[in-house]
């Protein structure tokens, strides 16, 4: 593992050294990986001289959203909670250590339920732009923590808009919210856009209700630029191994390799509109740089089960399933294998285990992105098959390199949920 993304802080040099005509506050910054060193440099080089704040940049979105800003010549700061273990997994290979001169990508420690931490860095960064993409995302945990989730999920989001008010930024910060098709939950319209009544199913829609709303209020009642994206399911191979599709590609990959015999999954007939992450960070960055803000809806406008993702999966790695029975005893038995030798035909490969049933399901959702369409000209680019397949290329040559490690007589962890 790198040593790249370890915190910050010792790094950081304390300093009283002032900086005319920067953004940033005089000021040290022990809790920072932000040294007044960087902010001179970074205001010298920023081509555009734009600065971006990134809640949840260790996330799947922030991995992507960061090296799209970037890419377009923005200062990215980034919150990062602290965890007992490195979490910057996704985005060590964008990380640039404090002594790098003319640092692009800074992070800082913070926390979604800390609201002096949030204040903190928005007043070291003073962002043009903060993109607030940190939850508790797991819809299924939030049954079982629903306090945390609401704490994080939606009373961060205040916290956040509070400091641009506190601080004054609400003319020259945009905000940009993560919010979800989970709103939607049990579904009053189908296709749902950005007039379709929500009925959120979970803590965490519940909790990303009061963020939206939060959201609108906050523009409708002080005047600040604040945007919701409405995003629908987005993938990819940086997804959380313990969301469905990642669950899927990861778990037959390894069975394809023989590391593991059987996939336990819970609601097969689950429907969704899946994207891929990529096309989806492109609208949060659009939705900042329109003349007033709005909220959006982001989607493909095609729905898939969890089924056909699992078919979809198995097919790109050359194995046909046969579904059996019904309900909780419904599996999938291999009926061709491919050129992969661990398998057998007849072989049971996907199981239902109903520890994965949600106490309320969101059965069904599909979007339709038409506003965003025609008011900002995006579509997405990559296809259900291409995303599946990127995902299943990326999880197969990981179990790869994880049996290689394996045959070679050293530790391989395997992460289990
Ligand atoms: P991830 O779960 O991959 O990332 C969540 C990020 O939030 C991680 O960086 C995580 O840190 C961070 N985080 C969680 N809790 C806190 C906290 N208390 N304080 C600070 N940081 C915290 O989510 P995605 O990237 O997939 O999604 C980004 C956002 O978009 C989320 O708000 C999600 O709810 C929303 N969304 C996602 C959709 C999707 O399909 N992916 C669809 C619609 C909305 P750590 O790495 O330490 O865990
Ligand atoms: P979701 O994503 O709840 O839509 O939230 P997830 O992949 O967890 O579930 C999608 C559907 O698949 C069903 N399912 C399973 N889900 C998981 N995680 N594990 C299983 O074993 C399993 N078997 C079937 C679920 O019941 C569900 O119907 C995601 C998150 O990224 C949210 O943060 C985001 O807001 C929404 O997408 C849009």
């Amino acid at each position: 593992m790198s040593d790249t993304n370890h915190a910050s802080g010792d790094c950081a040099a304390a300093s009283e050294a002032s900086l005319p005509g920067h953004r940033m506050q005089a000021a040290p910054y022990p809790h920072s990986d932000m040294t007044p060193n960087d902010a001179m440099q970074t205001s010298l080089q920023d081509p555009t001289g734009k600065v971006a704040l990134i809640t949840g940049v260790t996330g799947q979105d922030g991995a992507y959203l960061s090296e799209l800003l970037l890419a377009k010549g923005y200062v990215v700061h980034g919150i990062k909670r602290r965890g007992s273990q490195f979490n910057t997994g996704r985005i060590d290979h964008l990380y640039q250590g404090p002594q790098e001169a003319g640092r692009r990508f800074i992070l800082h420690h913070g926390d979604m339920t800390d609201t002096a931490s949030l204040i903190r860095v928005m007043q070291q960064t003073r962002p043009d732009e903060v993109y607030n993409l940190a939850a508790q995302s797991h819809v299924a945990v939030s049954f079982e923590e629903p306090e945390y989730t609401a704490n994080s999920d939606a009373l961060g989001t205040l916290r956040l808009l509070e400091a641009i008010r506190i601080l004054g930024l609400e003319q020259t910060t945009r905000f940009y919210q993560a919010s979800t098709s989970e709103l939607y939950g049990k579904v009053q319209e189908t296709p749902q856009r950005e007039t379709t009544p929500f009925y959120p199913r979970s803590p965490y829609a519940a909790a990303k209700l009061y963020a939206y709303w939060i959201t609108v209020n906050y523009r409708e009642a002080y005047g600040l630029y604040a945007c919701n994206g409405i995003l629908f399911n987005h993938e990819s191979a940086l997804r959380g191994e313990t969301f469905v599709t990642r669950k899927i590609t990861r778990g037959l990959a390894r069975i394809a390799l023989g590391l593991q015999d059987c996939l336990y999954l819970g609601n097969l007939d689950s429907l969704r509109d899946w994207g891929h992450a990529r096309d989806y960070v492109e609208m949060q960055w659009l939705m900042l740089q329109q003349a007033h803000p709005e909220d959006y809806v982001i989607a493909t406008g095609r729905q898939h089960s969890v089924r056909e993702f699992v078919n979809t999966a198995a097919a790109l790695l050359g194995v046909t399933l046969d579904w059996q029975r019904q309900g909780i005893d419904e599996m999938a038995v291999i009926e061709r294998c491919g050129d992969h030798e661990a398998l057998r035909p007849g072989q049971v490969i996907v199981r239902v285990d109903p520890r994965y049933f949600r106490p309320t399901e969101v059965e069904t959702l599909l979007g339709d992105a038409g506003k965003a369409r025609e008011q900002l000209g995006w579509t997405p680019r990559t296809t259900f098959t291409e995303l599946v397949s990127e995902m299943v290329d990326a999880d197969l040559a990981a179990a790869r390199k994880y049996a290689l490690i394996k045959r070679n007589g050293f530790k391989a962890f395997a992460h289990h949920e």
